[in-house]
């Protein structure tokens, strides 16, 4: 004969229900609210958002450019007024990057967040978030590159044609033969203007993502876009004009380029990918 459990308590099982639900509550918030644990956190000193960092470390898409496969599935910020908000991706996406950009492209006193968003089936698309009805909200996004594990990389903002508005540079597929892309924000989409072809602005497996720069090395009031070559161990200076891009200067490097560690009018201090760094002055382009 079958023993008969002891019946629960009529009171007890919703409450253990109730206990189990609100603990994955608090579990599943904490996971959302936890850091990325190799991310930074982004500051500006104006705006209506004054800090940026990426949350709810996932393992779920496995690309693994970035040191490790541990992406965010979240972007968390902070307002002027001191709240918390966040926005949490679906299970098919994450931010595959180590912390966000904080600009205001537009000049409207809005600052945008500018991320790497890659999805699980369609790679990596640029995605800039901001606030939007009060809420935390995309804004506005590149097309995704269309394959898994395709990734891109932004490589800075700059103004290209005057109108006030920055536009976005940045490499896809940096890895492969890398494609320098200048994309213009419209306060509600963002619109290709150019690409250009031989650049790399990222070494596979490397957390670096700073291997650009705005330098103005013609003396004209107009910064030439600083990158790589292909193999990075060149600094190309690109003239960037609505809407194409000439190289204007280019600079040896006696290695491999790791990343631009500082920037003033006159020089680049740069971190060889092997070790030690070097400086570059604005003539060494000419
Ligand atoms: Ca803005
Ligand atoms: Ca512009
Ligand atoms: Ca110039």
């Amino acid at each position: 004969m079958k023993r008969l459990q002891p019946p629960v308590p009529r009171l007890l099982l919703p409450m253990a229900v109730a206990l189990a639900i609100a603990v994955a509550a608090v579990t599943g918030a904490m996971a959302q609210a936890e850091r990325l644990p190799d991310g930074d956190t982004a500051r500006a000193g104006s705006g209506d958002i004054v800090a940026a960092w990426y949350v709810a470390p996932t393992n779920r898409y496995g690309h693994g450019v970035l040191g490790d496969s541990i992406e965010a599935g979240g972007l968390a910020v902070e307002t002027a007024d001191g709240t918390t908000l966040r926005l949490m991706l679906p299970q098919t996406q994450v931010f595959e990057d180590i912390t966000p950009r904080i600009v205001d492209l537009d000049r409207d006193g809005r600052n945008e967040i500018v991320t790497i968003r890659a999805s699980l089936t369609d790679g990596a698309a640029l995605a800039v978030y901001g606030m939007r009805d009060g809420g935390l909200s995309l804004v506005a996004e590149t097309p995704e590159i269309g394959q898994r594990n395709r990734w891109l990389n932004p490589a800075g903002v700059l103004d290209v044609d005057g109108d006030g508005v920055d536009e976005i540079a940045l490499v896809k597929t940096p890895h492969i033969g890398g494609i320098l892309e200048i994309w213009s924000f419209t306060g509600e989409t963002l619109v290709k203007r150019l690409d250009h072809a031989g650049v790399s602005n990222h070494a596979i497996g490397s957390r670096a993502l700073n291997l650009s720069a705005l330098l103005d090395i013609d003396g004209d009031a107009r910064p030439e876009l600083i990158l790589p070559d292909q193999p990075r161990t060149r600094l190309l200076a690109l003239d960037i004009t609505p809407w194409r891009v000439r190289v204007v200067g280019a600079a040896a490097l006696p290695d491999e380029i790791g990343e631009i560690v500082e920037v003033s009018a006159s020089h680049l201090d740069v971190r060889l990918r092997g070790g030690g760094n070097v400086r570059l002055r604005v003539a060494d382009f000419r």
